[in-house]
């Protein structure tokens, strides 16, 4: 007899691999193996696979693995080929972008930035590619484009950092490097080299969206959670019946905060707290250094931050000095 499952479910289907609805002429899928892993069935779908490549797939992956070696042998290269040093330093280890000297010049020797170019070039490509598959994929099975757009967004936000506002600042400089902590040290000294980001109104934006949607995320997931005794994970049956476990998860938002989402509405909320992180987040970087050289001194003048007593020192930002 079939029977329902979802993720919580205990029991793990053994039975024939399901393939998926039959694809249009013309389309392939490049790999039709499948397999059951029983760790897999315990976070979600025992079944992994089979999985569509296609073209911008493999290509994606092409590039991504090209980055991956770059960035790789970058580091290693730069701990002397030492595979012991290359382990224990990997955290701080980094392939840095051109110095101010190159501008935003696409000629750099290799070893002064060009790799970085490089696999900065392929990170691009690859991403984008991803971003093809989750366009054409959902169009193949006749879905919305919801999914693409919001890669987009944090696609916008990777495109800003690392080339469009390179591009109008004239350096490569500008960019972020490739390493786990010299990414974090280009954050903190980027606060503080534009003023400190945190009186860039679109940071604060970036921030109510990022906090807004883990917010909205553990409601949600709490919700689901606990009207699963009644069936709330499935969803269509739920919107038109009375007494159901939607209708409880309703109530008790409506009892406890006077409003509620409804079963589609909530889903909108969290797509648009998603997106808005990364697309504030990406004018507020396009904006720093473009049209704003110091948040700090933006926010005193537009009454955002308190202006201290003058010191009679002058700061050096302020006097356009800093600015050749
Ligand atoms: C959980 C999905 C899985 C994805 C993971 C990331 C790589 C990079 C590359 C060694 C939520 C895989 C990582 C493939 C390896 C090399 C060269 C997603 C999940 C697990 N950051 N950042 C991290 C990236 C920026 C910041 C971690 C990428 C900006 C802070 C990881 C980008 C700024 C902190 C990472 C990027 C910034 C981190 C965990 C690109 C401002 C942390 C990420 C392409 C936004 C945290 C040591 C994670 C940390 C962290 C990756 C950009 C700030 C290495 C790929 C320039 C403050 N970042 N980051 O879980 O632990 O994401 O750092 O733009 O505290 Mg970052
Ligand atoms: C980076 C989008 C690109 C990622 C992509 C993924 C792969 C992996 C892996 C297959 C994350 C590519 C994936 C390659 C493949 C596998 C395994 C999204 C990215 C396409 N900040 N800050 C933000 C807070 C401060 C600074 C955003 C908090 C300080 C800078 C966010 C605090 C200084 C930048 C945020 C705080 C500072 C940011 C990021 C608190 C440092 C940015 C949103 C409490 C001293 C970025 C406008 C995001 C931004 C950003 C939060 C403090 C610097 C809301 C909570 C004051 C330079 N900060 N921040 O989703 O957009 O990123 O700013 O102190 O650039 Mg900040």
């Amino acid at each position: 007899m079939a029977r329902y499952q979802n993720i919580f479910t205990q029991v793990q289907l053994r039975a024939e691999p399901e393939m998926g609805v039959p694809l249009p002429a013309g389309s392939e899928r490049r790999v039709e193996e499948t397999f059951v892993n029983y760790w897999a069935g315990k976070i979600g779908q025992a079944q992994i696979g089979p999985i569509y490549l296609g073209w911008a797939g493999v290509a994606s992956l092409v590039f991504g693995f090209i980055w991956f070696e770059i960035v790789g042998l970058n580091m290693l290269a730069s701990v002397d080929w030492d595979p012991v040093q290359f382990v224990r330093q990997f955290f701080w280890l980094a392939l840095e972008p051109p110095g101010p000297e190159y501008g935003f010049s696409p000629f750099v020797p290799l070893g002064e930035g060009g790799w970085w170019i490089i696999a900065g070039f392929c990170l691009t490509a690859s991403l984008l590619l991803w971003w093809v598959r989750t366009y054409t994929r959902a169009k193949a099975l006749g879905m919305g484009l919801h999914v693409s757009w919001a890669f987009l967004s944090a696609i916008w936000l990777f495109l800003v950092l690392g080339f469009i506002r390179p591009f109008f600042m004239g350096s490569w400089a500008e960019a972020v490097p490739f390493g786990i902590f010299p990414h974090l040290d280009w954050t903190a000294a980027f606060s503080i080299r534009y003023g400190n980001l945190f009186y860039n109104p679109f940071h604060a934006l970036s921030i109510v969206f990022l906090y807004g949607s883990t917010l909205l995320f553990a409601m949600h997931g709490a919700t689901i959670l606990a009207v699963g005794r009644y069936g709330g994970e499935r969803e269509l049956e739920q919107i038109t019946d009375r007494g159901t476990a939607s209708e409880r998860a309703a109530l008790f938002w409506r009892w406890t905060m006077g409003f509620n989402a409804t079963m589609e509405s909530i889903h909108r909320w969290a797509w648009w707290f998603a997106v808005l992180t990364t697309l504030t987040g990406g004018i507020g970087i396009l904006l720093t250094g473009t049209v704003v050289d110091n948040w700090y001194l933006w926010a005193q003048q537009h009454g955002y931050a308190p202006a201290y007593p003058d010191t009679g020192v002058a700061d050096p930002s302020a006097t356009g000095s800093m600015t050749q």
